[in-house]
C-alpha cells in the first residue's frame, strides 16, 4: 500500500483531525518560505529582522519587510493547500487548523485557522498596545504611528517573545485531543509550534507529514508524503 493510500485510510477512520501548517503552504501561493530558497530578504535572514531588538534598533528597515511581505500577500492567492484544508473544515467541523503563518491565506481559503504567531494584517502600537486589523498596501509612512505618538508593529510574534495565550492553549488542547495529526509545509525548527506534533506522536496518535523534505520530527511519524503540498493535500484529503 503506498503512503498516499494509508495516510488516506488514516483521514477516512480520523474523527478528530488536528493540522499544523507552517510556510511550505503558502509557497505555492509565490510566498517565499523563511529558510528555503528565496527566503532572505536583501541577505538578511528572518531571525535577524523578526526580533524586538531589530524592531527597537530599525524601525523602518523591519517595517520595509513587512511592508514588502504584505504586497506579496496582497498579491497572492490562496492555492490547492489551502483550500483543501478549507474544504476538509467544512466537511468535518471537528478539524482544528493550527498554522504558524501570518499571512492570512487560510482565513482568504475560508478556514478558522488558529494564528500562533498573530498576523500581518493586524497592527499593534507598541506603546498603547491599541491593535486593530490594516490592509494599507503599501503602508506609508513607515514606521506608522499610533495617534497616542506610540510606534505600530505589525501584530506577530517575533522570536524571544512569547505566543498568544488563547491561541497556544487551543492549540495546545486540538494535539491532545486529536486521533490524527496532519503536518504540512513546516521545517519544524521553530518552537513551540514545532513540539505540537511531537505531543500527538507521544500520545500515540498517527502523524501524516507533507514536506518536500525530511524535517527533525519525520522519524516519528506515521507517514511521510513527500512532495508539494498543493498537490498532496487535495489527494489526500479528497
Ligand atoms: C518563545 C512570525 C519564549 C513573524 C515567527 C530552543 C532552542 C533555540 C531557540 C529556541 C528554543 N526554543 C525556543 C526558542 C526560541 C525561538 C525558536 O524556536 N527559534 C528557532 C529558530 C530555533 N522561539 C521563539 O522565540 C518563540 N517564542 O519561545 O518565547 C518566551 C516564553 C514566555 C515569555 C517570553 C518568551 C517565538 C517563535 C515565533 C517566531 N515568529 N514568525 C513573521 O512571520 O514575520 S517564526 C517563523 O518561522 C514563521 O512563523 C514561520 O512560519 C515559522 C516556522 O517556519 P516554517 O513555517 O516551518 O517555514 P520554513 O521556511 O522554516 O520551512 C518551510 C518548510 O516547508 C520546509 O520544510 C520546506 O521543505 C517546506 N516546503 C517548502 N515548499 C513546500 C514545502 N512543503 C510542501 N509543499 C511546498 N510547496
Ligand atoms: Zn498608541
Amino acid at each position: 500500500m503506498s503512503g498516499l493510500e494509508e495516510a488516506r485510510g488514516l483521514v477516512a477512520r480520523a474523527e478528530r483531525i488536528a493540522v499544523l501548517t507552517g510556510a511550505g503552504v503558502s509557497a505555492e501561493s509565490g510566498i517565499p518560505t523563511f529558510r528555503g530558497p528565496g527566503g532572505l530578504w536583501r541577505n538578511f535572514r528572518p531571525e535577524e529582522l523578526a526580533t524586538p531588538e531589530a524592531f527597537r534598533a530599525d524601525p523602518r528597515l523591519v517595517w520595509e519587510w513587512y511592508d514588502w511581505r504584505r504586497g506579496l500577500v496582497a498579491a497572492a492567492r490562496p492555492n490547492p493547500a489551502h483550500e483543501a484544508l478549507a474544504r476538509l473544515e467544512a466537511r468535518r467541523p471537528s478539524t482544528v487548523l493550527v498554522t504558524q503563518n501570518v499571512d492570512g491565506l487560510h482565513e482568504a481559503a475560508g478556514s478558522r485557522a488558529v494564528e500562533l504567531h498573530g498576523s500581518l494584517w493586524r497592527l499593534r502600537c507598541a506603546g498603547c498596545g491599541d491593535v486593530g486589523p490594516d490592509r494599507t498596501v503599501p503602508l506609508r509612512p513607515l514606521p506608522p504611528r499610533c495617534a497616542c505618538g506610540g510606534l505600530r508593529r505589525p501584530d506577530v510574534v517575533w522570536f524571544g517573545e512569547a505566543l498568544p495565550e488563547a491561541e497556544l492553549g487551543r492549540a495546545l488542547d486540538a494535539a491532545r485531543a486529536c486521533d490524527l495529526m496532519i503536518v504540512a509545509g513546516t521545517s519544524g525548527l521553530v518552537q513551540p509550534a514545532a513540539s505540537l506534533a511531537g505531543a500527538a506522536a507521544a500520545r500515540g496518535v498517527p502523524v501524516v507529514e507533507v514536506n518536500l523534505e525530511e524535517t527533525p520530527g519525520s522519524a516519528g511519524f506515521a507517514v511521510r508524503l513527500r512532495g508539494r503540498a498543493g498537490e498532496i493535500l487535495p489527494q489526500l484529503l479528497g
